[in-house]
């Protein structure tokens, strides 16, 4: 099928014929990628299967990663990449006179989540795969994934996501391994040979049918799966109207909740973690079950990983099916379970730690609820061995308390490991967090720094600097990315540091032309592209960016000397749709570009562009473009970021605060390659206990921040006094929750030294391209070896080259 282009173009043509009937003149784009999908997943099929089995004939023991989110983006072109087939395809397609880009093109972003945790998730799967680890994903294949953005007016409205729309030409359902999971009902508890035993009637089946997609390796035989469950009605249930139960089953898998690091608190969320969890379970439980027969030696052969506390019903789950189903006692279930569970910590942002309130959990989940309630009661008189009397500390670390099920000490209790994804993260974790959790079982607590895939995110998303790199160092950076170190040694090599700039410049052309095109907005490619594309949140700091740019633009009205390199401000953000700061955020981004943008003085110097939608495959343009990264969360709020990686692997220089995987960016680096500014985690974390910090002193002591903030008021924008009143107040009134006044002057001085520093093209150059040859410590590749040994206890599988 792909072994030369003659025959590409031949068995295209066969099955474009016979999947549609139609010539490849009539056929439409659509179908062209149907065609070109299904014989990508066809020519794998072989090594799908040989990946599987062989995982069971040599007993490797296998990690399964369940996530509630995995934001793959689209797949046709890092699949051939992977496959090493996409110039072939590329040629193939031309004879027939197909452009490979347009179809590419035309494939629906998989959105299955909202920012950086089900990112994480996908670049993991990739890292699995490309390493020959027996490593799958278990998730949900919501029918809509993430909303689409539209900015009307300024203001976002939210669209249903529609990436189903054509079918998916990647999965493949799998009805033989649908599996029931059960909700509601009561328990039944009876004596089975002096065993007390329990089993749920008048429970509510929804079926959880699999859609396997193919994970393809780079350049490697191994495919691996995620496994993701759509619900649909049981053939047998209810007594409910038909239509009424066919519409709540599938409400389960319908939509992805569109909140990022808040907790949403809605029972239907809670149906699909269950959902997930369950079915999930049950199935991992049965394959090993077959292959091994022994429960007892589960945690021997597989490893069960829950990305953060979604998806921690894993661990009663598992525990019900030990005890109800297997018929093991509490101890040899519990023993199984924490041997075979192990959770990622992705926030300490207190709003966004899961907490079920027990009367809404216990009937929903009544088995469920049981054994976690006697987790918990066995776990509190362990406490009282260790620590007698000590009512306060044992309440503080109850999994049940004051009504709620708080899922993160559920997932602590229940795994063998609990790791935080970045050095400070984990740090804050320990000492503070979660510090009574660290005091008493300091061993499962450990660090690993997130990481990303530099295929997608380099190889792929910047072929200009990925085909520079291999004409110097050579490619094997691609299979070992700390190789790109040996980038330092044309630090110095004028030639080399000439296409390096020119490669900058033709990916900024890239962004400008789809700028151009979307937003009716040219932009100057000599301009500093400064870029600060994320989840739009408070503790992102994006309002910071934008009092920044009021800031400039005051400087350069008042001040007819005072000048600037040209700068573009970019931003891409979606906002919670019930995230009302959030919100008002994107309209006075939008408000001050406008203001901006129409200025024919200032437009000289600053421009303010919005983004609408975006999402990995907009990153992919996004990322290579920047000159500059805007990584400015209020120091200890970012957990990790992965964004900051990506800006850094792609070139550019970043601004940011010493949080999250910023701090291991400096270390790696040097401090003369980033611009690091504002207050540390320690000094936020101690305003937070011990207070000290009087927001109004920055209004009335620093007349840029007074001037800027008054603006918001009145005096820049056609707009009433109460559109941006909220934010005024949340500076003011609510004493600026996460200092953005306090770190304003640090901001503005880092800006000028970036702004001195761009000065110097060559010199800027050089700080680059140490980024770029310092970010391979930063692959998932790395991440991901370092879960395998040190948590999973994986191992690759041998190849066996044909
Ligand atoms: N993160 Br909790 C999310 O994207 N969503 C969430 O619900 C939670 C965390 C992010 C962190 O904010 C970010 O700092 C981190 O890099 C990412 O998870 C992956 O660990």
């Amino acid at each position: 099928m792909f072994s030369s282009v003659e025959e590409f173009e031949w068995s295209f043509k066969e099955k474009l014929e016979s999947m549609h009937g139609k010539s490849t003149a009539d056929s439409t784009t659509q179908e062209q990628f149907q065609t070109l999908g299904t014989m990508i997943r066809e020519y794998i099929s072989g090594n799908w299967l040989g990946t599987s089995e062989q995982y069971r004939l040599e007993r490797k023991k296998q990690v399964y990663y369940l996530s509630i989110e995995f934001l793959l983006g689209k797949l046709l072109k890092s699949n051939l990449i992977h496959l090493g087939l996409r110039e072939l395809c590329e040629s193939g397609l031309k004879r027939l006179g197909i452009s490979l880009s347009a179809l590419e093109e035309f494939e629906s972003d998989a959105g299955l989540g909202n920012g950086g945790l089900g990112r994480l998730a996908s670049c993991f799967l990739d890292s699995l795969a490309s390493q020959d680890l027996p490593g799958h994903g278990c998730g949900i294949r919501y029918k809509h994934g993430l909303f689409d953005q539209k900015i009307v007016d300024g203001y976002q409205v939210e669209l249903p996501e529609q990436w189903l729309k054509y079918g998916n030409v990647w999965e493949v359902r799998r009805d033989d391994e649908a599996i029931e999971v059960l909700f509601g009902g009561e328990v039944e508890s009876f004596n089975n040979k002096n065993r007390l035993e329990f089993r749920l009637h008048g429970a509510e089946a929804i079926t959880a049918v699999p859609y396997d997609l193919p994970i393809i390796g780079y350049h490697t035989n191994t495919v691996n799966t995620l496994r993701l469950w759509s619900a649909e009605a049981s053939t047998h249930s209810s007594n409910k109207s038909l239509m009424k139960y066919k519409r709540e089953a599938e409400a389960v898998s319908e939509f992805l909740y569109p909140d990022d690091t808040h907790d949403e608190g809605k029972i239907l969320r809670l149906k699909q973690q269950y959902f997930l969890v369950s079915a999930s379970i049950q199935r991992i439980v049965d394959s090993y079950k077959e292959q091994y027969g022994n429960i007892r030696k589960l945690h021997e052969e597989i490893a069960i990983h829950v990305n953060d506390t979604h998806p921690v019903l894993a661990i009663p789950e598992l525990m019900r099916i030990l005890i109800d189903v297997e018929k093991l006692s509490w101890d040899e279930a519990w023993e199984i379970t924490t041997q075979t569970i192990s959770y990622t910590n992705h926030t300490t942002l207190s709003e966004a730690l899961e907490k079920w309130r027990v009367d809404l959990f216990k009937p929903l989940l009544p088995r469920i609820y049981m054994i976690v309630e006697e987790i918990n009661e066995r776990y509190c008189k362990q406490l009282w061995n260790k620590y007698p009397g000590d009512w306060d500390r044992i309440e503080q670390m109850a999994i049940i308390a004051h009504g709620v099920v708080k899922m993160a000490h559920l997932a602590i209790v229940g795994s063998k490991s609990v790791n935080g994804v970045a050095e400070i993260h984990t740090e804050i974790l320990k000492q503070r967090e979660m510090k009574l959790f660290y005091e008493y079982e300091p061993f499962k607590f450990n660090n690993k720094t997130n990481g990303i895939t530099h295929r997608r995110w380099l190889l792929q998303c910047n072929p200009e600097l990925s085909s520079l790199i291999n004409d110097s160092i050579g490619d094997g950076w691609i299979h070992e990315p700390t190789q790109l170190e040996n980038l330092l040694e044309y630090q110095n090599d004028e030639a080399f540091l000439s296409q390096f700039m020119n490669v900058k410049k033709k990916r900024k052309e890239v962004l400008e032309n789809y700028v151009h095109y979307t937003n009716g907005i040219a932009l100057d490619t000599d301009s500093i592209f400064d870029i600060q594309v994320k989840r739009m949140h408070a503790y992102k700091r994006q309002l910071l960016n934008v009092l920044h740019i009021m800031y400039l633009y005051n400087r350069l009205k008042e001040d007819s000397h005072f000048k600037m390199h040209p700068r573009t401000f970019i931003f891409g953000a979606k906002a919670s749709p019930g995230y009302y700061f959030a919100k008002k955020i994107i309209k006075l981004i939008h408000s001050v570009a406008d203001i901006v943008n129409n200025d024919r003085y200032i437009s000289q110097f600053i421009k303010v562009i919005f983004i609408e939608n975006y999402r990995v495959s907009l990153g992919e343009i996004i990322f290579p473009a920047a000159d500059v990264s805007e990584q400015i969360s209020t120091a200890s709020k970012e957990a990790s970021g992965t964004g900051n990686m990506k800006f850094m692997m792609n070139g550019a220089l970043t601004l940011g605060t010493l949080d999250g995987a910023n701090i291991e960016i400096l270390r790696e680096v040097g401090e003369e390659n980033i611009f690091t500014f504002g207050l540390t985690a320690d000094e936020v974390l101690n305003y937070y206990q011990y207070g000290g910090y009087k927001s109004s002193d920055y209004y009335h002591h620093d007349l840029r921040i007074k001037k800027v903030l008054d603006q918001m008021l009145h005096g820049l924008f056609p707009l009433p006094r109460e559109e941006f009143e909220p934010i005024f107040d949340s500076l003011m009134s609510y004493n600026d929750e996460y200092f953005l006044l306090r770190d304003f002057s640090s901001y503005v001085k880092a800006h000028e030294c970036i702004n001195h520093t761009y000065q110097n093209k060559r010199d800027w150059a050089i700080k680059s391209l140490n980024n770029v040859a310092k970010s391979g410590f930063f692959t998932s590749d790395r991440t991901i070896r370092q879960y395998a040994s040190e948590i999973w206890n994986i191992h690759q599988r041998t190849l066996h080259h044909s």
